[in-house]
């Protein structure tokens, strides 16, 4: 696991200096979602795909830019990402990421054994988790590691970031929204989704939902490459994530590697209030 901890903090360097070239074009090609490929979300997949694909312990990769995954050894870990989340923010200088989930024997939540995310901002971060452990670094130019304060969110946080198109909002969802607004808190929605859950975490705690919407009654996020990889995140930081029927995100099959899911990723409380106003209580 290790070897795929330094890979990815080589790869992050790369991702960045591809980022400050100043790169903005569209290709004529979609990905597997039908969203229009930027040629950054290409270049970074294929530093991905070339700093994944040599590593002993590595035996597959999936990425969010390719229909279908990569063989690439005999290693015990397959790797799914997203080589470069948020693209479209890149336009506006706002922070985007990459996102890593290591899973053993095939691409299921259940068999999550470690993730990992960076965020490019004015600094780059990385944040990695094993079972019982989240890290959390500055990333330096020369590849050095400034340690930061590991993660910990709190029971209950002050930030709420509403994803979906509201038009599609189903009537309690808009009251859950509605409601967390008139307790007190405060909107933090970037549209990246590494940045703003990135943000509640590193601020303690708070809401993100993707939920399912009219229009898209699955939601919009990945299971394999952005959800487990935040589940496992937030649950090994003290929170939780759970989909629109109360089931722990982590705990969904994963039938096609596209596939998405409605997602809610918190705090206890903020959780808690999701149950409510879904009618999900939680099982005894
Ligand atoms: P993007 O399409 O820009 O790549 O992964 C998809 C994602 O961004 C997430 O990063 C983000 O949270 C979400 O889509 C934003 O979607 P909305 O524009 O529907 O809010």
């Amino acid at each position: 696991m290790e070897e795929i901890f330094e890979a990815i903090l080589r790869g992050a360097r790369r991702v960045y200096g591809a980022i400050n070239q100043g790169e903005l074009g569209y290709c004529d090609t979609n990905n597997c979602s039908g969203e229009q490929q930027l040629r950054l979300d290409l270049i970074s997949d294929q530093i991905w795909l070339e700093e994944l694909q040599t590593l002993p312990s590595v035996q597959m990769v999936a990425s969010e830019e390719r229909e279908e995954p990569v063989e690439t050894g005999r290693g015990e870990y397959l790797v799914a990402y997203d080589p470069l989340d948020g693209s479209s923010l890149v336009d506006v200088d706002l922070s985007v990421g990459s996102i890593f989930g290591i899973y053993r024997e095939s691409f299921q939540g259940a068999n999550l054994v470690g993730s990992a995310y960076v965020v490019y901002g004015p600094r780059i971060e990385v944040v990695t988790a094993l079972q019982g452990e989240v890290k959390r670094s500055i990333v330096r130019h020369d590849g050095g590691l400034i340690p930061l304060d590991p993660p910990r969110l709190k029971e209950r946080g002050k930030l709420n970031a509403p994803g979906g198109t509201q038009k599609g909002w189903y009537p309690h969802h808009r009251e859950l929204i509605d409601s967390l607004f008139s307790e007190g808190y405060r909107l933090r929605y970037s549209g990246g989704m590494v940045p703003d859950l990135h943000q509640i975490l590193v601020k303690g705690g708070g809401l993100f939902s993707y939920p399912g919407t009219e229009d898209k009654p699955n939601g919009k996020l990945r299971k394999l490459f952005e959800v487990f990889p935040f589940a496992f995140i937030y649950e090994e930081a003290g929170g939780e994530a759970i989909d629109d029927r109360g089931r722990r995100l982590l705990d969904l099959p994963c039938q096609g590697i596209h596939e998405t899911t409605p997602c809610f990723f918190g705090s206890s409380y903020e959780i808690g209030r999701v149950r409510e106003f879904y009618n999900v209580p939680r099982a005894e």
